[in-house]
């Protein structure tokens, strides 16, 4: 177990949007991590007791920190905001910040539980699966789209002018409907600009799951 100071522990999945945005913020935040990988599509390593003594949802990611063993990304991402205020991941004001949160819980709430993997086993067939989560995805984007062209029109971030958690959320967010859902984010013109430029910024090239895949960081 991690203690203060010492290098924190990530359990997570390299094609995982909730472990993407803990993995971002790290980087962000210049902590020093090891990840460890938990396999939940083949191998369903979170399935495992000794996981579930980890994570109770049996999800990923889990982060270990200061001595102990949070999960929830957004749990996650707060704590870290609240104990390494620099930089910050959080706008200055608050109407800045509540924009910044709806954007979260769009995604947080509005699409990603309605695209989760763990949601197959719910469907008889692929087929079905499958036109669920991209109608929930697309409706999500659509959502994304009205929103970020308020707040992120010719910006280079979802809020503000600094990276934020509306941000570490987004980017893995519309790589799932990009690379998973075979949406084309092209129809969401603001979506897909802000997103082409963020891939390059280093806190999502560094963090990429194809970077990832396959071994720790
Ligand atoms: N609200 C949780 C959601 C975690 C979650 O759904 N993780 C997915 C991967 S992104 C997962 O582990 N799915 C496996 C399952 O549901 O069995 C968070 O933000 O950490």
């Amino acid at each position: 177990m991690a203690k203060p100071g010492e290098k924190a522990i990530l359990y997570a999945f390299w094609a995982s949007s909730c472990s993407w945005r803990v993995r971002a913020a790290l980087v962000a935040k210049r902590l020093a991590f090891e990840e460890r990988p938990i396999d939940i599509v083949k191998k369903k390593h979170h399935k495992t007791e000794s996981y579930r003594a980890i994570c109770p949802s049996q999800k990923v990611p889990a982060l270990v920190i200061d001595g102990e063993t949070l999960v929830e990304s957004m749990a996650i991402l707060q704590y870290l905001e609240e104990t390494r205020p620099q930089p910050s991941l959080s706008p200055a004001t608050p109407l800045l910040r509540a924009r910044m949160r709806e954007i979260v819980e769009t995604i947080v709430a509005g699409i990603q539980p309605l695209q989760n993997v763990g949601l197959r086993g719910s469907f008889e067939h692929e087929e079905e699966y499958t036109k669920f989560v991209r109608s929930w995805t697309v409706r999500g984007l659509e959502t994304l789209e009205d929103l970020l062209s308020r707040t992120a029109r010719d910006r280079m971030y979802c809020v503000g002018d600094q990276l934020s958690y509306a941000d570490l959320c987004l980017v893995p967010q519309v790589f799932n409907a990009v690379s998973r859902h075979k949406i084309n984010i092209n129809t969401f013109p603001t979506v897909s600009k802000l997103y082409e430029a963020l891939l390059k910024d280093n806190v999502f090239a560094a963090t990429h799951p194809e970077k990832v895949k396959g071994g720790t960081q």
